[in-house]
């Protein structure tokens, strides 16, 4: 990192199994590099070894392979904002199974209480991997929790949650052990929730990002509203831009390089390849 900087913001992505997490921290960096958007890098990251091979690949324009489980990596970037303002970010990377795993055994590692602390945290969503979520209100919450398993997401256990279900129980993990060891209430974070890979959803321009997680993720949505009101958020992602083959390269990819792939769909539905807004957006 390049000198002190005005302002250490540290960013919890949280997603479980193939959300999208390690391919938008290699976007987010070629983002930050290109210098392009409203975050600029200000020097050169103390060590890209947690993005390295990732970024290789979409370099090559293939998919990044998923993210060993036990992996506890993070990404530190120096960069300087609109303002002339300097902001060293850290964002951490890990298996989405280690987070699933935090709910599921309602244990919290040390390593989540420390990032419980972060600024900010990114919550993201990817409904492609999950079935048409049900209406919470009119169905009784066993039968939703039986019956509105993905395949892939509950690995087959009849006793994982509905990811809205899931979800909320995270967050509230979460801020239960920002609260502890300390007498003084804490801010909230930021929380963003971001639905990623938006691209296959197939949504018509123009689309809210707040009213598809209204209607497909109900029960997070009004938990996350009447929690953090006006520090809540919901941006759409898509940090490929498109789907990419582990293995055929995109010719996209090799043609532009994959700091010009992708865009977030902004809280008034437009589309934005500036992927640093996510971080500090409103
Ligand atoms: N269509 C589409 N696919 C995406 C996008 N972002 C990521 N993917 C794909 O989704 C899969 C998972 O992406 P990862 O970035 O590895 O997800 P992860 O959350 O890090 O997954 P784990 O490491 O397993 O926890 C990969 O096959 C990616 O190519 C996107 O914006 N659009
Ligand atoms: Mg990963």
């Amino acid at each position: 990192m390049t000198g002190s900087a005005d302002m250490a913001r540290r960013v919890l992505v949280l997603g479980g199994p193939a959300a999208g997490k390690t391919t938008f921290l290699i976007q987010l960096y070629g983002r930050v590099s290109a210098g392009t958007g409203k975050l600029r890098a200000r020097g050169a990251p103390a060590s890209l070894a947690s993005i390295e091979e990732g970024f290789r690949r979409l370099q090559q324009g293939v998919a990044v392979a998923h993210t060993p489980h036990g992996t506890d990596t993070s990404l530190s970037l120096a960069a300087v904002d609109f303002d002339g303002r300097s902001i060293d970010i850290t964002v951490p990377d890990y298996a989405g199974e280690d987070l699933r795993r935090l709910v599921d055994e309602r244990r919290l590692h040390d390593r989540w209480r420390r990032e419980a602390e972060s600024d900010q945290w990114l919550l993201l969503i990817r409904l492609t991997r999950h079935p048409d979520l049900p209406d919470v209100l009119a169905r009784p919450i066993g039968e939703l929790a039986r019956t509105s398993l993905a395949p892939e997401d509950g690995n087959g256990d009849p006793h994982a949650l509905p990811i809205d279900m899931w979800a909320v129980e995270l967050l509230q993990a979460l801020l239960y052990t920002r609260r502890l060891d300390t007498d003084q209430p804490r801010p909230l974070p930021r929380l963003t929730l971001v639905l990623s890979c938006w691209d296959e959803l197939s949504a018509p321009p123009g689309t809210l990002p707040t009213d598809v997680a209204r209607k497909r993720l109900a029960l997070l949505h009004s938990y996350c509203h009447a929690t953090w009101s006006d520090l809540f958020d919901v941006i759409g992602l898509s940090a490929q831009g498109q789907p990419l083959d582990e293995n055929e390269p995109a010719t996209d990819y090799l043609d532009a390089g994959p700091q010009h792939m992708g865009w977030i769909i902004n809280a008034a539905g437009e589309r934005d390849g500036d992927l640093t807004l996510l971080i500090g957006s409103r």
